[in-house]
């Protein structure tokens, strides 16, 4: 009988156990019939975990989602050990960022320390956004949702809206140490050594990659980028927010996936998703035969990073006006705060677009195009915009300017 199975210990669930544990547990009783037959899949695509979709077989519309931590890497197996505790850092950053985007989140429903998983709505109808725009489909108000949810969460857990005490707890409890050092060495060590054992790249880039490592004013960058995402704790970060971490619908959009959470740098969450983006356009150059519709679908990406960039200044400036202490409403100090946010922005979107072309962790949107050699095109291009935007980063002043950078 199911309902005798004990879920008293961390036990990974499987296809066959995710009921059972959803009927020893009350709060089920108000999201699912559970004497229903329930349809159970595992629909995780990520590098990390389990992901299950329960639902009624006769009324499908009454879901729910299960997401549980496993004990290492998904993608790189036992071998690879990793602490189910990211599990909390999500439930716990989700449920902030509920309270302050509740329009673009999923609802979260329970979380369960012991077991390592979260339990939150479905969005069952949902097509997570890398693979949309591997089909080259027009997402609308993609940028503006993701500049609104930015403004909003950044805000409310930045220094401008809390007072100091609840924002030094605040960085306290999202320490998040071991996936902060993911990040760390594949994102800003790695792509940039030729030491480093866990860099694949396309034998066809070897030589582009050797160069890249060799640039010794391009190393530095990367240091001074990898210091700010360490030391600089301006709010609390999604921490992944590529485009992998985004699920759309029409015009309704959700971020997921917070297990990266932690206070750092704003502008690191903004450049991840704008350097996705780019390298959704630098793979089209590509997959996209005709010359006029990767023009237009280029033209539409950059479009929605322009569209997430101003959205996000503009709704932070509206914020910052009703900061509660007098010392934030000084304009001169404003104006040079949201050029830090977007020279880091930019900088770390040129990080981002190397390490997913070099580094350990790839992405669909380049690794998809099955030909070597047209891979290489859209993967140089991906490196030599991505060593552009780290390089020139701090003489950006304006979003326009960033465009500027993103010509080919
Ligand atoms: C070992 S985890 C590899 C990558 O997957 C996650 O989504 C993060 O982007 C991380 O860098
Ligand atoms: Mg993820």
């Amino acid at each position: 009988m199911t309902d005798a199975v004990s879920f008293g210990a961390y036990r990974p669930l499987s296809l066959d156990s995710v009921v059972a544990y959803l009927r020893s547990r009350s709060e089920s009783a108000d999201l699912l019939d559970l004497t229903a037959d329930l349809s159970v899949r595992e629909v995780g695509d990520g590098n990390l975990n389990l992901v299950f979709q329960v639902a009624e077989r006769d009324r499908p519309s009454r879901s729910l989602l299960v997401k549980q931590a496993l004990p290492y890497v998904r993608v790189a197996g036992e071998g690879w050990p990793l602490s189910t505790r990211r599990a909390h850092y999500e439930a716990r950053s989700l449920r902030r960022f509920f309270e302050s985007a509740p329009d673009f989140v999923p609802r979260p429903f329970w979380h369960d320390d012991v077991m390592a998983l979260s339990v939150m709505e479905n969005l069952r109808e949902h097509r997570v956004v890398r693979g949309l725009l591997n089909e080259r489909r027009v997402l609308p108000g993609l940028g503006e949702a993701m500049g609104r949810f930015l403004a909003a969460t950044l805000f409310d857990t930045s220094d401008f809206a809390l007072p100091s005490d609840e924002k030094r707890r605040l960085v306290g409890d999202f320490d998040n140490p071991e996936l902060c050092r993911i990040t760390e060495d594949l994102v800003f060590t790695e792509p940039f050594s030729e030491a480093a054992e866990r860099n694949r790249f396309n034998d066809l880039v070897a030589n582009d990659v050797r160069d890249l490592q060799g640039d010794e004013s391009l190393r530095a960058h990367a240091a001074r980028l990898k210091l700010t995402f360490l030391t600089s704790a301006q709010a609390l970060l999604h921490g992944d927010l590529h485009t992998g971490s985004v699920m759309s619908l029409g015009d309704d959009h959700r971020v997921i996936d917070s297990e990266f959470a932690f206070v750092g740098p704003m502008g690191f969450d903004l450049g991840l998703f704008l350097a996705n983006l780019l390298l959704s356009a630098c793979a089209h150059e590509v997959r996209t035969e005709h010359r006029a519709a990767r023009a237009e679908f280029r033209s539409y990406l950059l479009q929605e990073g322009r569209s997430m960039w101003s959205t996000f200044e503009a709704d932070f400036r509206e914020r910052l006006a009703k900061a509660e202490s007098p010392s934030w409403n000084s304009p001169a100090f404003q104006d040079a705060f949201l050029q830090g946010v977007l020279r880091d922005t930019v900088g770390f979107a040129g990080c981002e677009m190397i390490r997913r072309t070099v580094g350990f962790a790839h992405v669909s949107d380049l690794d998809g195009i099955e030909n070597p050699e047209a891979r290489a095109v859209a993967e140089r291009l991906a490196l030599t915009l991505g060593r552009t935007l780290m390089l020139e980063a701090q003489g950006v002043s304006t979003f326009d300017d960033a465009l500027r950078l993103m010509r080919w």
